[in-house]
């Protein structure tokens, strides 16, 4: 990583020869389910740039969604792996345990909001997580019903794809889903304004638009769990009316109803925060978080409460290969990464940067609708010049023009049409500004 020249260059077109062929491979190969943002293979990555089989380097403000907020393939981590690989690679915790696991644990304790006692169990995936912290408040509550907003993403297993919101790509011909799943109205302070503009400030407001629908449709004493993603990932980098989180919050912990965060993308500093929970001041009975935990290793975690996380029977919750040795390691290198170089500082440093930046372009722009996020995680609201009408087809334009200049961004959004940026930390505020420069000079030409 640290030959890896932390400059954009296009060695070839995009994609290159060496991409091309791959890209042959894949059709012939791998199932068109399986679809890429772009068609360019990566061959290296560290800093803020990704280098391609071409020898293309492109400047990195994706992370691979989120993931390798310490950087990729990041110095501690790769030291951490590459030790742990030769001690051994797995022995399946629910055979054999092993200190990672357990430490990894401690530090999940220590780092979530919330100075009460806790406890916390490991998977592989976000989605197998979430999967686990519905387990564990049906076991805890002994109810079944669970609560997700518009918007929301959880995953795409049976159960988070049924806590899903959008139907295309994720759920469409996937069905039957899981029952005893149900939509509230979230807070989307961007499109609420289009309607009331009481409703879009006072995050209050909204949870009470939310609280009824739950109280009259579901009804507390069916509830198991509420589970939000404090600020949306995939359904556009929504950022609730202040209030909204705390009022939810609250009325879960007088009705017996487990809250739980979904703090896969959010989680480990990106948002300017250990978690995005805290900007709110909250503190979930359960919080999952993934992605961005062990520095591109798969690993994932439910931690919370210690009466709730230790209410499955013994047995209840496992796998064969959750808290892997070698992710463990991974992990406990990313968190000293993020601890030790001042990560979170970082990420409040890059909202800084952006914020200006985006703001400024959306004053001369108004195909910028909404500009909105935290820390590291930004994004702009795409729409028809004048009005809110959401538009896919601009942001396709933009992004694929993007990646032709080597700048690889990805969008979001029920509507398709939010631009997203979620950098690594490592990125340098050169290499970020020359990627929000290309960005705008597109813009202007589309
Ligand atoms: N919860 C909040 O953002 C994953 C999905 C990419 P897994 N988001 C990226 C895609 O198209 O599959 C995510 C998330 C939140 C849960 C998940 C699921 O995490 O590790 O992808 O299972």
């Amino acid at each position: 990583m640290s030959t890896l020249e932390q400059s954009r260059l296009l060695a070839t077109e995009i994609p290159g020869p060496r991409s091309v062929e791959l890209a042959g491979r894949k059709t012939a190969a791998v199932s068109r389910a399986v679809g890429t943002t772009m068609p360019v293979y990566a061959q290296r990555a560290g800093g803020g740039i990704v280098e391609d089989v071409d020898g293309n380097r492109l400047i990195d403000l994706g992370a691979g969604i989120a993931v390798t907020t310490v950087g990729n393939a990041a110095p501690r981590v790769v030291d951490a792996v590459s030790a742990q690989v030769t001690e051994f690679t797995h022995t399946c915790f629910m055979v054999t345990p092993y200190d990672g696991y357990v430490s990894v644990c401690e530090h999940l304790n220590r780092l979530t909001p919330g100075s009460f006692e806790k406890r916390s169990a490991l998977f592989n995936s976000g989605s197998e997580a979430v999967e686990n912290a519905i387990k564990i408040a049906r076991s805890y509550t002994r109810k079944p019903a669970v609560v997700a907003f518009d918007h929301a993403y959880h995953g795409r297993t049976n159960l988070t794809m049924a806590l899903t919101a959008k139907s295309m790509p994720y759920k469409s011909g996937f069905g039957p889903f899981a029952p005893e799943i149900y939509r509230a109205p979230l807070s989307y302070p961007y499109r609420d304004g289009l309607v009331d503009k009481e409703l879009a400030t006072d995050g209050e407001v909204a949870a009470e638009r939310a609280i009824t629908v739950i109280d009259k449709q579901i009804g507390a004493g069916n509830l198991a769990a509420v589970i939000i993603e404090p600020i949306q990932g995939e359904g556009g980098f929504i950022v609730p009316a202040p209030g909204f989180l705390p009022t939810l919050r609250a009325w879960c912990a007088d009705n017996d109803v487990v809250f739980i965060a979904d703090e896969v993308q959010t989680g480990f500093a990106r948002t300017g925060a250990m978690f995005a929970c805290e900007h709110e001041g909250i503190e979930p009975d359960l919080i999952v978080t993934a992605k961005g935990i062990a520095g591109g290793l798969p690993l994932s975690a439910v931690t919370g409460r210690a009466e709730i996380m230790d209410a499955p029977h013994v047995s209840g919750l496992g796998g064969t290969y959750g808290g892997n040795p070698i992710a463990c390691a991974a992990a406990l290198a990313t968190i000293e990464t993020i601890e030790v170089d001042g990560l979170v500082t970082r990420a409040q440093e890059i909202e800084a940067l952006m914020m200006e930046r985006l703001h400024r372009l959306q004053a001369e722009d108004d195909r910028i609708g909404d500009v909105r996020g935290r820390g590291a995680m930004i994004a702009v609201e795409l729409v028809k010049s004048g009005t809110a009408e959401p538009d896919p087809e601009l942001t396709k334009a933009l992004t694929s023009a993007a990646h032709q200049a080597g700048v690889i961004v990805l969008t979001c959004g029920t509507f398709g049409n939010v631009l997203r940026f979620l950098p690594p930390l490592s990125i340098s505020d050169k290499l970020l500004i020359e990627g929000l420069d290309v960005l705008a000079l597109i813009l202007a030409d589309l």
